[in-house]
Formats: C-alpha cells, structure tokens, sequence
C-alpha cells in the first residue's frame, strides 16, 4: 500500500536536530546509511545496492564497515513504526536524501519502489558479502576499483566523496577521528576548499594513518588524500573547491544515481517488455 512519502519526509526532518548527538544532527550518519546501504551494488552480478535493505541481515549488519550504522538504522525505527507501510530500503534511502537537503545540500531525485527482502526465505547469495565497501586505507587504485565496479566515472566518484562535508570518524566505529570540516552539519564543498589548501601532515598519535591540520582540528584519510594526490581527481576536486554549484549540481545527480543501483524498474533494459515486431 502506497502512503504518503512527504509525510515520512517531514519526519525525518523533525528527528535530525539532536543536541546530545555528535554535532547535533542525525544528518550525516543518515547519508551515511544511504550510502552504505546503496555501495555494495557490483555492476558485474548485479547484487548488492540498497534494494532489499539487507543491511538488516548478517554479513553485512557485522561489515566492519558498517560499524555504527545500527544507531541510524535504530535512530529511523520510529518513523518505520509510524508509517509501516514504508519499507526500509525506501525509508534509509529516503532518509539521506532528505538529510542532504536539510543540511543546506542539494535536492537529491529520488523515487520510492524498493522492496525489503523476507528475512523468513532468505539464502545466502540475497546477501552482499563484506568487503565491497571501499578501505579508507587505501588509495586511487582501489577507490576506482570499487566505484568502477558500481558504475561510476572519476567524475561522479569526486563529487560522491564530497560528501565528506559531513559528519565526522569516531574511533569507536572506524578507528579514524575527526571531522573533514568545519561545519560537519552544513553540506557545501567546504571539503574541496580545505582539502586542496589546507597544509595536511600524519597525525601522531597510535591509531591507524590519518592526514590533520596543524590544530589537529580537521582530519582526512588516506582514501581522501588519494583524491588529492591523484592527477585527473585532483582536477576535478579543485573545480569543485571554486564552484559549488558544479559541485551541488553533480553531487545530486551522482547520489541520486547512487541511491538507484539494483534497484528493477519498469523501464530497465533487463525488465523491458520485448519490443513487437511493426
Ligand atoms: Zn565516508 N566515511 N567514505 N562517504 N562518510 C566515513 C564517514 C562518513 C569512506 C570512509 O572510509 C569513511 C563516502 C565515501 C567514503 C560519509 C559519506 C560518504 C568514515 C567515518 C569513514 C572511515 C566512520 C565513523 O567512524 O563513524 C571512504 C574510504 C570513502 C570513499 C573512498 C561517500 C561516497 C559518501 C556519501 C556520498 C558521511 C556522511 C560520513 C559521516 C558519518 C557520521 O556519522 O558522521
């Protein structure tokens, strides 16, 4: 049964505001949910992607990857309550979406229709192995590997990072700590600006290998280094630190493509109806 989707929306918008959590929003960890839920798609298979919302289910609830996306997950169960009609994979895509928006960000097209996998006949393969999200430890090579293999060009994958705007690590869930910027709960292409000017060194400190300002204020991580140290992202990253609105404009269009990988839709090559012959 189909509801009412600006509804579900505007609760959404109603819960973001927390003033004991982190900097004082859900939002970021809301887009972080999407995005999870959404990059385990493998063009190649066609598995993974936020249809199904298998992130509900082991081995991807215990990705560790995935650590602290259970509070989102739990942050949204309300809402899930109040409009059961909604399913979750609709309801976590929705949810980041709605959040880029409230946080100043861009309008992100996004369309209802995903379906929740039965947890009652579920086998194996109906889940997405771990390891398909990408290793903030890693590089250019692997951070193409990984948005290559969801279908994704350098240009979408720079824009999509960008989203590091948001929120920030905590070193209970990736080990990393900080935040990218200044405003964690403001989207803008802060992120660009800082990470093109910025004089970035090693934090000292025994957790793993993050990039810092001088105030140890800021952070980044490796896999967002590589955009820099990369020739064609860094390109692109520095066309975005000088315009935000290229950066909003093709930011929406890569997160709402993104928030569609796996989805079936009737107009899908693989559902189209066999054309008849004139
Ligand atoms: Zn992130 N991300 N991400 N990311 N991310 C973290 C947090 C957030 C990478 C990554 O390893 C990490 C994209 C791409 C990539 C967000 C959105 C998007 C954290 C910190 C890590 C380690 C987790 C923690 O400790 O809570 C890597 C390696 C990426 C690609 C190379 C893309 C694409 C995103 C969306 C479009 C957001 C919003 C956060 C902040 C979450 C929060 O809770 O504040």
């Amino acid at each position: 049964m189909a509801g009412d989707y600006g509804k579900v929306k505007e609760d959404i918008k109603a819960i973001l505001k927390k003033p004991d959590y982190d900097d004082g929003s859900l939002g970021p960890v809301f887009v972080r949910l999407a995005w999870h839920a959404s990059g385990t798609y493998d063009k190649h298979s066609r598995t993974g992607g936020s249809n199904g919302a298998t992130m509900r289910f082991n081995p991807e609830s215990n990705d560790g990857a995935n650590a602290g996306l259970e509070h989102a997950r739990a942050f949204l169960e309300p809402i899930k309550q109040k409009h059961p009609w909604i399913t979750y994979a609709d309801l976590w895509t929705l949810a980041g979406c709605t959040a880029i928006e409230a946080m100043g960000g861009p309008q992100i097209p996004w369309k209802a229709g995903r379906t929740d996998k039965d947890p009652k006949n579920l086998t194996a393969k109906d889940v997405p192995p771990n390891g398909r999200l990408p290793d903030a430890a890693q590089g250019q090579d692997h951070v193409r590997d990984v948005f290559y293999r969801m279908g994704f060009n350098d240009r979408e994958i720079v824009a999509l990072i960008g989203a590091h705007s948001l929120g920030r690590c905590h070193s209970d869930r990736s080990g990393y700590s900080g935040p990218w910027t200044y405003t964690p709960t403001r989207f803008s292409n802060q992120y660009f600006k800082l990470l093109t000017t910025v004089d970035w060194r090693k934090k000292q400190w025994d957790g793993p290998l993050q990039y810092v300002d001088e105030d140890d204020e800021l952070m980044m991580l490796p896999a967002d280094m590589a955009v820099l140290w990369d020739p064609e992202f860094a390109k692109i990253a520095k066309e975005y630190a000088k315009d935000q609105d290229v950066f909003f404009k093709d930011f929406a269009a890569a997160f709402g493509k993104l928030v569609e990988l796996g989805v079936p839709r009737a107009n899908d090559p693989g559902n189209a109806p066999k054309r008849s012959k004139l």
